[in-house]
């Protein structure tokens, strides 16, 4: 069945990878499934045809057959039950994969966005330059804790898994940040990430929509 999803029309990041289609293109490049993009713009992404499949007004979306998703943790969780690739087959090995999904998105993400925001949202404040290194020092204190964790390992648990995928995902938003220079064993841990074939060819991708060569 036709998959399509939807992405910017034009990245805020000018095609950076950091807009969230690029995860969800990741996991379908990895499971080997073909899927088409609907660019959307800012303005249509608020408007009742695309509120009715994302009642956020966000991308990216998830479109096959009559099946429509939003949320981009639910979007490979579905791809990765659905397709060998993103999941052990031994069920204490998936629920632990499954657990480093969450984690990535409840609480490695949630102090990152925060840093975006406060960068992007909140610069102009007058208490912005007082908040942020505290912003900063949350951001730090998951990465140790995950650094910690991940010691010498390739990936969190085992082979490559969809919490890999989306640790990585997650991560890569701290490139511009610096923060990761403190943290040799996760930045090599990105770079295996983006070395993947299938990683690439996503890039490849979500960079050709936003230089207008796709
Ligand atoms: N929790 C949702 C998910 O995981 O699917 C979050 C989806 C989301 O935040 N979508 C963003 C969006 O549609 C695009 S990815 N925003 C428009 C809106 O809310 O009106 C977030 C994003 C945007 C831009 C950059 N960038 O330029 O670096 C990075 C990430």
């Amino acid at each position: 069945m036709t998959i399509t999803l939807t992405a910017f029309e034009k990245s805020p990041d000018g095609g950076k990878g950091l807009a969230r289609d690029t995860r969800v293109r990741w996991a379908l490049e990895e499971v080997g499934q073909p899927y088409g993009v609907r660019l959307v713009s800012f303005a249509a992404m608020k408007e009742p045809a695309h509120l009715a499949l994302h009642p956020f007004g966000q991308i990216p979306t998830y479109q096959e057959g009559d099946l429509t998703l939003f949320e981009t943790g639910a979007i490979v969780f579905h791809i990765a039950q659905r397709h060998a690739g993103l999941l052990p087959a031994d069920a204490n090995a998936r629920a632990r994969a499954i657990t480093w999904m969450f984690a990535a998105l409840n609480t490695v993400e949630s102090p990152i966005l925060e840093l975006a925001h406060a960068k992007i949202l909140e610069s102009d404040k007058p208490w912005a330059k007082q908040r942020l290194p505290l912003v900063e020092d949350r951001v730090r204190g998951r990465l140790d804790q995950l650094a910690a964790y991940l010691g010498a390992a390739d990936w969190l648990h085992g082979a490559f898994s969809a919490g890999d995928l989306l640790m990585v995902s997650v991560l890569l938003r701290l490139k511009p940040s610096g923060l990761l220079g403190a943290y040799p064993t996760l930045t090599a841990y990105l770079a295996r990430g983006e070395a993947r074939p299938a990683y690439q060819r996503a890039f490849a991708d979500q960079l050709a929509v936003n230089t207008g060569k796709s």
